[in-house]
Order: C-alpha cells, then structure tokens, then sequence
C-alpha cells in the first residue's frame, strides 16, 4: 500500500486528493491544514491519521482537544517540516497555498521522499533550488497543475530532446475580452467567479488577473527546462484541451478531459497508472466547438510580469510573486482596486533589484522585500 503526507489538505486539491487516496487505497499517514482545524480533525478520524499539522499556531488547543491524546499535534513550519522528513512515505502532496510551500518541498527532497507537487509558487520562487536538489537527491516531482500533468503526460513515450515547445493552455478566467476600462471597479465577488474551475480564493484571483498563467509559465520552465520563448499561451475558453507540446516534426499532442482535478491529482499520485477516476466522461459532441484565442499582455499585465521576470531570472520570479501574493490579500480585504494588483506586480518587478539565488535565504529574503514593498505602497 502506497503511503502519502498531504499538506493542505482541507482544500480544494486536498479534498479531492483524499476521494483518490480513498478509492485506490492510498495509505494517509500525515495531514496538514493552515487554520480549519474542525475539518482536519474530521480527516484524521475518519482516515486514523496518527500525525497532523496546523499551521495556525493558535489553533493548536482546538486541535488537540478535537483528535484526542492518540494523535500527534504540531504546528507551524517546523510541523510542516516534520511531516516533510518522516521516514517510509513514497510520495508527498504539498497543495499549500503560496511560498510557504517551498521549505517543505525543499525538506522532503532532500529526505529522499518523491513529491506530488500542487504548489506552484514554490517552484516560481525557488525553482533552480528545488530542480537542482531533486536531481541531485533522484527524487520525482509529478505535476498537479493541470497543465504541467497535461504537458508530462504528451511527453511519455516521446523524446525530450525532439521537443520543440509547448502550448500552454488559459481559460481566459472571468475577465476575457474584457479592456483596463471595464475593470477599473470590479469586485471580490465578480473577480471570485471563474467560468470553469472551482478553487481556493487565492488562485480564483490570480486566474482572474492570468498572474496564474503567468506562474505557471514560470512553473513549466523548470518543471521541464525550457526556455521562455518555446512557451506559447493560448486562450482555450471551454478548458477541455489542457495544454499540448510539439515536437520537432511539427506534430502536437494534446491532453484533454473535462475540467476536473481529479484527473491530474490521481495521476500524480499513481503514476504510470490509468485507472477508473471518479470524473465525468469528455463527450467533444457535447462540447461541439471549442475556441481559442490570444491572450491580451497589456491588460493583463501580471502575466506580462511574469514573462520579464524568468527572462531576467535570479530571484525576479520570487518578487513577482511576493507582490502578487501580497497584493492579492489586501484586494481580497477590500483595501486595493482590482486593476492596483498588475501595477504593484509591475512596480515590485522593477524597482527591486535581482540577484542569483545561491540559498533559500535569497529567495525569503526577496520574498520579503516584496512583501514590504507593496505594504508600504498600499499603505503610503
Ligand atoms: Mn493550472
């Protein structure tokens, strides 16, 4: 029986992730949750979860008195890095959300532990350090993200060397089509409305502004090592074709399915398997047509962010998503404009300076200095 840690597994990846663990018979040894401590309590009983994690520090008293004496309570980054190093456990979940993911996958890569990877801004920010140590250490990393598991599974069988780029695939999010004019008042809840998929908070925003697709341009440059310009984006509005890469002949393999996660967790967490996942079947029939477009870089200028900042490389990328990340929180406090995430993303970009990334250190600390930047921006 495969063991699993999942981290962040009161969320939307987590959740369903646990439905896979259940249906094939996934044996849960840790869980860790940010703050829900009701329903990761509720997860350890039902699973006999012997070690879970909250990262809330002040939540540890509920905690404890929800599971009992029988399981083991920690909290914070040290209980993330606890659950990250136990021994026995064939592959890690780490469905965090944001750059408190990267010590962790950090910590089981170089415990030797194979890594299901849903977090992508841990590979934004610290992608050489994770890529490098994984190599070194022989430790798997399988995409969640179902773009990047689209583009791993076009490239089974085939040569990566033949590969000439990929198509990385944008719903578009809610504000397609839509121009700087349109967006100037949008709201929480308008920017909270995606058209296909149905996630957390946090990446609702950022596919509604596409620094989502612009993470995960980062997050394919490491993932498969390839440089910015065999990156092509295209708007795919119905989801269904969830990324594709072309060869050196010219011939393009695509994935599809319907727009449900389940599909990439489990394959992550099975892999090579296929076998029955709980989704609906893809009827294209159904579907009967299926558009495409180009994404617009000025109004969406994350995205275009995004793009300079792995082109210049160092920790850029980190700065980027410090700022979005957040930017992201005071927009969903009510305290910024929708439209003053891209112009905080952009300033961050350019007025901190770069430099290599040697440590995790560099990489907190840029984090850092972006976070403080848009603070005081928001603030001044
Ligand atoms: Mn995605």
């Amino acid at each position: 029986m495969k063991k699993i840690t999942i981290l962040g597994s009161t969320g939307s990846i987590g959740t369903q992730a646990i439905e896979i663990c259940d249906k094939h018979g996934l044996e849960i040894v840790a869980l860790a949750a940010n703050s829900n401590a009701k329903m990761l309590a509720e997860q350890a009983k039902t699973h006999n979860v012997e070690t879970v994690c909250i990262y809330c520090e002040e939540k540890r008293a509920e905690l404890e008195a929800l599971v009992g004496s029988d399981v083991k309570v920690l909290t914070g980054m040290d209980g993330l890095k606890e659950i990250a190093s136990m021994d026995g456990v064939d592959i890690m979940l780490n469905s965090v959300v944001g750059m408190v993911g990267l010590v962790p996958t950090l910590t089981a890569i170089e415990h030797g532990t194979d890594n299901a990877l849903a977090n992508k801004e841990t590979l934004v920010a610290g992608g050489k350090l994770v890529i490098n140590s994984a190599k070194a250490k022989g430790v798997k990393i399988y995409p969640v993200d179902s773009e990047h598991s689209a583009i791993f599974q076009c490239l089974q069988g085939n040569k990566k060397e033949q590969l000439k780029g990929i198509i990385l695939t944008a719903s578009g999010g809610p504000f397609y089509q839509k121009t700087k004019k349109d967006l100037e008042n949008v709201g929480v809840e308008q920017a909270l409305a995606h058209p296909n998929w149905s996630m957390g908070r946090k990446i609702t925003i950022d596919s509604a502004t596409l620094m989502n697709k612009g993470l995960e341009f980062i997050e394919a440059i490491w993932l498969f090592d390839l440089k910015p310009e065999q990156i092509e984006i295209v708007v795919q509005r119905e989801s269904v074709i969830h990324s594709a890469v072309e060869y050196m002949d010219n011939s393009v393999i695509a994935q599809m399915g319907v727009p449900d996660m389940k599909i990439p967790i489990q394959y992550a967490l099975l892999y090579p398997d296929r076998v029955d996942c709980p989704t609906k079947h893809l009827s294209l029939a159904d579907y009967g047509t299926l558009s495409f477009g180009k994404p617009d870089y000025e109004t969406f200028d994350c995205l275009t962010a995004c793009i300079k900042a792995i082109s210049i490389g160092g920790t850029k990328p980190a700065i980027v998503n410090g700022a979005n990340e957040a930017a992201v929180a005071a927009f969903l406090d009510g305290k910024i404009k929708f439209l003053r995430i891209g112009e905080l993303v952009t300033q961050a970009l350019e007025n901190i300076k770069e430099k290599e990334i040697t440590s995790v250190q560099d990489v907190l600390d840029a984090d850092k200095a972006a976070r403080d930047y848009v603070r005081a921006k928001i603030e001044g």
